[in-house]
This record gives C-alpha cells, sequence and structure tokens, in this order.
C-alpha cells in the first residue's frame, strides 16, 4: 500500500516528531471547518463519554499540540499520544497501546477529501478517537488490545482481531437511555455516517457478540452494513476479558461472516 506519509524521519517505533510550527493557516482552516462541521452533529450522534471528553479538550482553534494533550491525558488515565506518519506496522501499533501510547498522524487531508478519506489523518486520529482514551474503561480496554495484539501476531490471529477492533474502536456503538449512540471514532469523525449509523433503518444493529464480531468481515470503503451494540464500555471490558486462544481456535474453525 502506498502510504501518503514522510516515514524517513520515523523512529524504530516509527514514532515522529509533530512539528507543530510547520502546519500552515489554510491547515489549521480546514481543521477548523471539520471540527465545526462534526460539533453539529456530536450532540445528538456521540455517546455522553465522548461529548464530556471534548469539553476539556480545547481543539476547535486548529490542529491540537500533542504534547498539550498528552500532559492532560498523562494526568487523567495516564495515556499519552504519540506523533505518527501515518499508519505503521502492527507490531509497532500494538506495542504503542500496550504501553498506553496513541498513535496519532500528523499530516491533515487535502480540502478535496473533506468528505472522505481513505487513511487516517489527523483529524480522524485526535476527534475520533483522542477523547475517548479519557474514559478509564474505554482507555483500560484499549490498553488490553494492545496486549492483545502482541499475542495474536504470535498466535497469526490478527485478521480476527482487527475485526474486533473494527466493529468497537472504529466503528462501535453504545446503548444510552436516549438510544443508541457512536462510540466508533471512524463513526465520530465522518460527516455522513455519523447521522446514519444512529438513525438509518438500512444497517443492522446486533448486540455485541465477540465471537460474531471476530468472524464478521468488513468493508473500508462504504458505510458499514452491519454495527455491534455495546451496553457499556464495561460489557466491553468485560466480555473481551478472557484468554482468546480457545475463541481463536473455534472461530477459525469456521467460515468468516459476510458484513
Ligand atoms: N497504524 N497509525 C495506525 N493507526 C491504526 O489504527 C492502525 C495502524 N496499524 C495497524 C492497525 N491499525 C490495524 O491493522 C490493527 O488494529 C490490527
Ligand atoms: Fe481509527
Amino acid at each position: 500500500m502506498s502510504l501518503r506519509g514522510d516515514y524517513n524521519l520515523a523512529a524504530s517505533d516509527f514514532s515522529v516528531e509533530q512539528d507543530w510550527s510547520a502546519y500552515s493557516e489554510e491547515e489549521h482552516a480546514l481543521f477548523r471547518r471539520l471540527f465545526e462541521r462534526q460539533s453539529r452533529l456530536v450532540p445528538r450522534y456521540a455517546c455522553p463519554e465522548w461529548i464530556e471528553a471534548i469539553a476539556g479538550l480545547d481543539a476547535g482553534g486548529g490542529i491540537p499540540k500533542f504534547d498539550r494533550v498528552s500532559a492532560q491525558l498523562r494526568a487523567k488515565t495516564g495515556w499519552e499520544i504519540v506523533a505518527v506518519p501515518g499508519l505503521i506496522p502492527d507490531e509497532a501499533f500494538f506495542t504503542h497501546l500496550a504501553n498506553r501510547r496513541f498513535p496519532v498522524t500528523v499530516w491533515l487531508r487535502k480540502p478535496e477529501e473533506f468528505d472522505y478519506i481513505i487513511e487516517p489523518d489527523v483529524f480522524h486520529d485526535f476527534f475520533g478517537h483522542v477523547p475517548l482514551l479519557f474514559d478509564w474503561v474505554y482507555a483500560d480496554h484499549l490498553h488490553e488490545y494492545g496486549k492483545g495484539g502482541l499475542k495474536a501476531m504470535r498466535l497469526d490471529t490478527v485478521k480476527m482481531l482487527a475485526r474486533l477492533y473494527w466493529y468497537t474502536i472504529e466503528f462501535g456503538l453504545i446503548k444510552t437511555p436516549a438510544g443508541v449512540r457512536a462510540y466508533g471514532a471512524g463513526l465520530i469523525s465522518s460527516g455522513g455516517e455519523l447521522a446514519y449509523c444512529v438513525e438509518d433503518t438500512a444497517p443492522k444493529r446486533l448486540d455485541f457478540d465477540l465471537e460474531r464480531a471476530l468472524r464478521t468481515d468488513y468493508l473500508i470503503d462504504r458505510y458499514q452494513s452491519t454495527y455491534f451494540v455495546i451496553d457499556s464500555f464495561a460489557q466491553l471490558m468485560r466480555d473481551t476479558a478472557p484468554d482468546f486462544t480457545a475463541i481463536y481456535e473455534r472461530v477459525r474453525a469456521l467460515p468468516a461472516l459476510a458484513p
């Protein structure tokens, strides 16, 4: 896959400097426009935990300084942001998560990518992923996911584990007293899918089921046709706490499920 970030300056753990002074005024303005567009949607469609966290991050003014947010994060849940050039190899990615470091891409999409982008950029990673790292239970789950990823590499079951990430961290829904809300970063940062995943009658919304999620393939270039709904981050933590070895053996013997 031809990645668009600059990997030449990356360290052995694929981290880079954010070089915040290198962002142009146009890039800060584009980030603000993306932030403003989503700000009209999140009150109705994002989960309460995300809404609560974004209030503490004054990210509406432009591309945030990762170091400043890392200081807030460390104080709250012991996480920090690690700046990366874009998608990084699984082992580096899992190792960062297993050390409570979340990889955030340093480059911002182009104006013509306002509505859709293939690779995660700083808006997707920061607006979509970072706020929930302030939630203790979610943050602990992601830490376990990172450790589980390193184990999955040893068991050669990363393809199955990536489906769990897809249907939770990227495109997960959560029940609230007011109805279903989005917590997945791919939803929270999406101009169109955020309303669709909560309101549209087309997609299936299944109660979260670990084995089914591990079996269900996903499409990366269109809205999801199936979403998994958790009751709470505590349920996600509880349901994914057991050792996956036996589950992987069961699931890998079964055919994958189409989305
Ligand atoms: N790298 N920067 C970055 N962000 C991701 O979300 C990411 C990655 N590398 C691998 C990866 N995700 C997935 O393949 C794993 O979750 C399985
Ligand atoms: Fe993401």
